[in-house]
This record gives structure tokens, C-alpha cells and sequence, in this order.
């Protein structure tokens, strides 16, 4: 990532993380051929853990200058006196309409718990409990699309911060009629953080301009999320025909509680995120 989108990710000024950089050897960036400086992911998250340590008021020549591990460990103990992140107070803040509590309070988990961790143990649980507690009419729906709309930014955020600068290779989209997109938004943080570029497609896109999509970035895996919502028969239907349109080499995964329990060939259907980590 550019100096201006590392800032952008973490809050942190350019100017500082120059500053930084010459004070104390971090962040230390590579440069590209035009010498422009660009930090691995590996950076970007420790950069997001010094966030939360100085805004927990530790000082930046205390910070800079920890291991990773020793790091995480500091921000781990400050949550456990502070204000825990954990579902209980994302709900909280859900149900309070407080934006930049619960941007922060996301931000956090995401800093303290790494990506994949992040996405099971905050952002699927909150998820499941937004989708009944609306049914159950214990919150409204104002309050169900101010957190859900919430967590997509902060998912689109995080794999835009973790994907490598490199090409996309692999199209993550839902089925026509389905606009639940948080699925593939997750899906997407899963295969950023595993070192591939996503690309993500709008909720209900056209199976067409799935596989225009896949044949433009020339991209060796399709990934499709499939919420309860989405119509059985035709997410059926729409799997056969997205099969028979690709080519046999690129492989094509299907999650999410309406993913079809009918085998399709050449399909491989799963709900652990993890393994998209690892494509
Ligand atoms: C957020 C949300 C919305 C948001 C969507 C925002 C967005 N941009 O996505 C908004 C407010 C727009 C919305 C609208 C609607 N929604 Co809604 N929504 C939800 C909610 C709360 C979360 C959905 C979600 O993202 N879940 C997270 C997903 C990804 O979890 P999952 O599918 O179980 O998948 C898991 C795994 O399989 C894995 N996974 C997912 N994909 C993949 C892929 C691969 C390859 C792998 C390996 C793993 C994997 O990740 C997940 C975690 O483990 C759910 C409740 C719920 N619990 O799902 C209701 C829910 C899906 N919505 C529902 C309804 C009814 C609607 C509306 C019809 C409401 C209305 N009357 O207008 C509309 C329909 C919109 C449309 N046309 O599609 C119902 C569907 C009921 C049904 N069976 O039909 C639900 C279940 C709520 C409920 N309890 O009633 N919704």
C-alpha cells in the first residue's frame, strides 16, 4: 500500500509515519521502481495496533520501538481494564446509533484479534444477532441497517487494506435477486488476508457479468455468498449456469446459509471462512 492509503487506514498522518520512520526505523517501507514508498500488510496491521495503543494514551516512543507480539500484548491488557470489543458491546453501540463509537470500537477488535479472528468472533456473531433480534422485534430495522451498513464499511476497509498491490485473482460476487453482499464483503476480507486481491462485485450481479468479471482479470477462483434470502431454485440454476460458462481451470467456492445443499459438480460448497484463506 501508498503512504496515503495507510494513512487513510490507520488515521495516522503521512507526515507522522515519515516522522516515525526516521526517528525510529518504523514503519519501515520498501521502495517502488518510481521510489515511492509501499508497506506490506504485515505492516499495515501492526500500524493499525499502534493506533489503538496511542489512542489508549501510550506514548509513540514506547510503541514504536515493541515487537509485534509485545505490542499485541500491551493492547490486549488495555482492553481487558477499558471498554471490551467484543459482540456484547458492538450491540451496544449498534443499538445506541453511535457511528464513530462503533467504527472505533470495530477498528479495535480488528487490530487486537488479526483479520480472520475478527470477522468469527465479532463481526459473524453480531451479524447472526442483528438478523433475529430484528425478527424478533427487540431492535428496529433503522437500527439493524445503521450496524449492518457499518460493518460492510469496516469489512470493505479491511480487505482493501490487507489485499497486496498486485492483480485480482479472485472474483467474490453474490447471485441475481440476492443484495445481501456482507457475505462476499467477508469472504473477501478471508481471501486478503490469505495475500490475494479480491474483487468484488455489487450484490445481485448477473451471472454474465460474473464470468465477464472472471475472464477480464483472468482470475482462477470464483467465490459466491449466498444469504438466507437468496431464492433456492434459481441460486441453483444460476450455480449450473455460472459452471458451464468458466473454464474447467477456474475453481468456484459457495458458503453462506443459502448456499444449495445439492451438490453441483465442480462446485465446492463450505462455510468455514478460514479456508479461503488459503486459495
Ligand atoms: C445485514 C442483513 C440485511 C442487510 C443487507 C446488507 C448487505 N449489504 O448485505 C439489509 C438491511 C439490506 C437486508 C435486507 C433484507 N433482508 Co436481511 N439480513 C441481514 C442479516 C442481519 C445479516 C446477513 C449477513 O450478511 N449474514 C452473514 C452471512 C454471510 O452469514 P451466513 O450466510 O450464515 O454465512 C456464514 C458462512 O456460511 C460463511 N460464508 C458466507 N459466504 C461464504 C462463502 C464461502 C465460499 C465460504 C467458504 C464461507 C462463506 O460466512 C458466514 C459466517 O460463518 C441477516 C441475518 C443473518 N443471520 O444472516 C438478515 C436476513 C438474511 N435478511 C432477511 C430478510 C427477510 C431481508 C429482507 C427481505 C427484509 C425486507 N423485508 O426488506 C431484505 C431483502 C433484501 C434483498 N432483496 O436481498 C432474512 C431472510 C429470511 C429468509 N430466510 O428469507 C434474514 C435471515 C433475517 C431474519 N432472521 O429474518 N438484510
Amino acid at each position: 500500500m501508498g503512504i496515503g492509503s495507510v494513512a487513510r487506514a490507520t488515521g495516522i498522518p503521512a507526515n507522522t509515519l515519515r516522522t516515525w520512520e526516521r526517528r525510529y526505523g518504523f514503519p519501515k517501507p520498501v521502495r517502488t521502481e518510481g521510489k515511492q514508498r509501499a508497506y506490506s500488510p504485515e505492516v499495515v496491521e501492526h500500524l493499525l495496533l499502534v493506533a489503538v495503543a496511542l489512542q489508549a494514551g501510550h506514548r509513540p516512543r514506547h510503541v514504536l520501538v515493541l515487537q509485534l507480539a509485545d505490542l499485541r500484548g500491551l493492547v490486549a491488557e488495555g482492553e481487558s481494564r477499558g471498554p471490551a470489543t467484543f459482540t456484547g458491546d458492538l450491540r451496544t453501540l449498534g443499538l445506541a446509533l453511535d457511528g464513530p463509537a462503533l467504527e472505533g470500537a470495530l477498528r479495535r477488535s480488528l487490530a487486537r484479534l488479526g483479520a480472520i479472528s475478527f470477522l468469527l468472533q465479532d463481526v459473524v456473531p453480531l451479524l447472526g444477532w442483528l438478523g433475529s433480534a430484528w425478527q424478533s422485534g427487540e431492535i428496529g430495522v433503522h437500527h439493524e441497517h445503521f450496524a449492518s451498513a457499518h460493518v460492510r464499511l469496516a469489512l470493505d476497509e479491511t480487505w482493501r487494506t490487507l489485499a497486496p498491490p498486485v492483480p485480482a485473482s479472485v472474483v467474490c460476487a453474490t447471485l441475481p435477486g440476492d443484495l445481501h453482499d456482507l457475505g462476499v464483503h467477508l469472504a473477501a476480507v478471508a481471501v486478503a488476508a490469505g495475500g490475494r486481491r479480491p474483487l468484488v462485485l455489487p450484490g445481485s450481479t448477473p451471472v454474465t457479468h460474473i464470468v465477464e468479471a472472471q475472464r477480464a482479470t483472468s482470475a482462477t477462483v470464483v467465490v459466491s455468498s449466498l444469504s438466507a434470502h437468496a431464492d433456492s431454485m434459481a441460486s441453483v440454476q444460476g450455480l449450473r449456469d455460472l459452471r458451464a460458462a468458466l473454464a474447467d481451470s477456474v475453481d468456484v467456492w459457495v458458503g453462506g446459509a443459502g448456499a444449495p445443499c445439492q451438490d453441483t459438480p465442480g462446485i465446492t460448497f463450505a462455510s468455514d471462512l478460514t479456508l479461503l484463506a488459503g486459495l
